[in-house]
């Protein structure tokens, strides 16, 4: 089976080696009817023993063929990330949200892997950044969120991303949704390495004009591969769905790697009115109930998208990856909330859990564990060598921030990936975190949960026993505060080269 064919349908294979096998099998049988011509006839039980004897050594091969032809099909699956916006850590019914309907999502944990300690970044920008470089935002090259009103922000085009790593690999790609990694030709999606690309370049959109609204003019803010496109007064994540769906449909011949980067449940809250009216009936105070609306709709849109997938005939053969950017919005325009991050302290542009601490599942039917759900520390970063193992393609960058979680996925025993630590920054704060300990230097804390004073300009916290961050224990165990500032220092460094 040729490269091209390493990702047909395995229904197509089958039958195309199951004709090949019967022309064969003619043949088989007119080299006895040859056989049986060139020994004397009648045919005696021995010769007639040698001719059964090839035929099954035959079949045995072909039956072995057809095993390897299955192997090398499932060789090259397809991948989907689905990127949710502003999604609270607990966000989900199978996270521990009770009050919002989510079972789109939740079936997709339920028929795969999920992580109860997956970390991203506080803001968007950083967060995609890393995910589609696997390395930290500092060395990606975008610390913090990219500017409309800066033409210089973004992800520098020398980076190597997922999109290049999977192109190289043969695979079709394609960027459905937001970007936020840069406003330039050389920084858009197609300079990145996706064949496709259609949705907006800022942080977010009204979902019905497509207009980015901020300060200054307001800015139509919608194009496909580069060429602004106009479809006023439809649901976005509606036309996502369907562009998406166009685009499988397109490459069902060939590997396909899809960055479903979904702009929900960011602000502006656009809940579809369905679940507006169920939230609203269902007594939900003010502003969850128009956060729920929203993340039900996207799930809702979730659904939608895996049932194109499965439609086409693909959904044994695709990875599929969801996961928040970072934590709920606390900003005005999200009605100063409305998301949930449980026990965790801290919300979207803070370094405590509730920042960066985010809902991550994996599913590929037979492939990874199903039902499952994983306690070891995790990084968006891990999911570039994640994917280049399950999809067998070598990664020439050694040096990458991200470590493949392939071990963990397969076992709950597992060693975390990062054992020797993991370290964000973000505007005046710091975190290194090492096992169970996380020191955080100058915190800022968006969700108000608790109170911060000038002692806590280094705060400490055992994760395990606290894990809502609410006793710093920086002076209760100073060689511990030393060591991890020192991991700081290293990271930093490491982060100039
Ligand atoms: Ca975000």
């Amino acid at each position: 089976m040729n490269e091209e064919n390493g990702n047909k349908n395995p229904k197509i294979d089958i039958k195309n080696i199951i004709k090949a096998m019967k022309r064969d099998l003619k043949t088989i049988r007119n080299w006895q009817k040859v056989a049986g011509l060139y020994y004397s006839r009648p045919v005696n039980f021995k010769q007639n023993n040698i001719l059964k004897m090839s035929l099954k050594t035959i079949i045995h091969s072909y039956l072995l063929c057809l095993t390897i032809s299955i192997a090398n099909a499932q060789i090259k699956p397809n991948v989907i990330i689905i990127y949710s916006d502003d999604q609270g850590a607990i966000d989900l019914n199978c996270y521990g949200s009770k009050d919002l309907e989510t079972p789109n999502i939740d079936r997709l944990a339920k028929n795969g892997t999920m992580f109860t300690q997956f970390y991203a970044s506080p803001v968007c920008s950083p967060s995609r950044a890393s995910l589609l470089t696997g390395l930290n935002p500092q060395r990606a090259g975008l610390p913090n969120n990219a500017s409309e009103a800066n033409k210089a922000d973004g992800l520098p085009n020398y980076r190597f991303t997922m999109a290049e790593l999977f192109k190289s690999a043969g695979y079709k790609t394609a960027h459905i949704g937001k970007w936020h990694l840069g406003y330039t030709p050389e920084m858009s999606p197609n300079a990145q390495g996706f064949d496709h690309s259609f949705g907006h370049l800022a942080g977010c959109i009204d979902n019905f004009s497509h207009f980015f609204y901020w300060n200054g003019p307001n800015k139509h803010d919608l194009y496909r591969n580069g060429k602004e496109v106009h479809y006023p007064g439809q649901f976005f994540p509606d036309l996502m769905v369907k562009e998406a769906g166009q685009f499988m449909k397109q490459t069902n011949k060939s590997p396909f790697f899809m960055y479903f980067a979904i702009n929900l449940p960011h602000y502006p809250y656009q809940g579809d009115p369905k679940w507006l009216d169920y939230y609203q009936k269902k007594g939900l105070a003010y502003p969850r109930d128009l956060y729920a609306a929203f993340m039900s709709t996207l799930d809702d849109k979730v659904g939608q998208l895996l049932k194109q997938v499965s439609d086409l005939g693909l959904a044994e053969n695709t990875i599929i990856i969801f996961q928040s950017d970072n934590g709920y919005s606390t900003e005005e325009r999200a009605h100063f909330g409305g998301g949930n991050a449980g026990i965790y302290r801290g919300a979207k542009a803070c370094l405590f859990e509730g920042g960066i601490r985010v809902p991550s599942i994996i599913s590929w039917p037979g492939k990874i564990p199903k039902g499952q759900v994983r306690n070891q520390m995790a990084v968006n970063t891990d999911w570039f060598p994640t994917l280049a193992e399950y999809c067998n393609i070598e990664i020439q960058q050694k040096d990458l921030d991200g470590k493949s979680l392939v071990s963990v996925i397969n076992n709950s025993k597992a060693a975390s990936q990062h054992e020797e630590g993991y370290c964000w920054a973000f505007r005046k704060s710091w975190v290194a975190r090492k096992g169970k300990w996380k020191l955080h230097a100058n915190p800022e804390d968006t969700s108000k949960k608790g109170t911060l004073t000038e002692t806590d300009t280094f705060f400490l916290v055992d994760l395990e026993a606290d894990p809502g961050e609410t006793k710093n224990l920086a002076e209760a165990y100073p060689e511990l505060v030393k060591d991890l500032k020192k991991q700081y220092q290293i990271w930093e460094q490491k982060n100039k080269k």
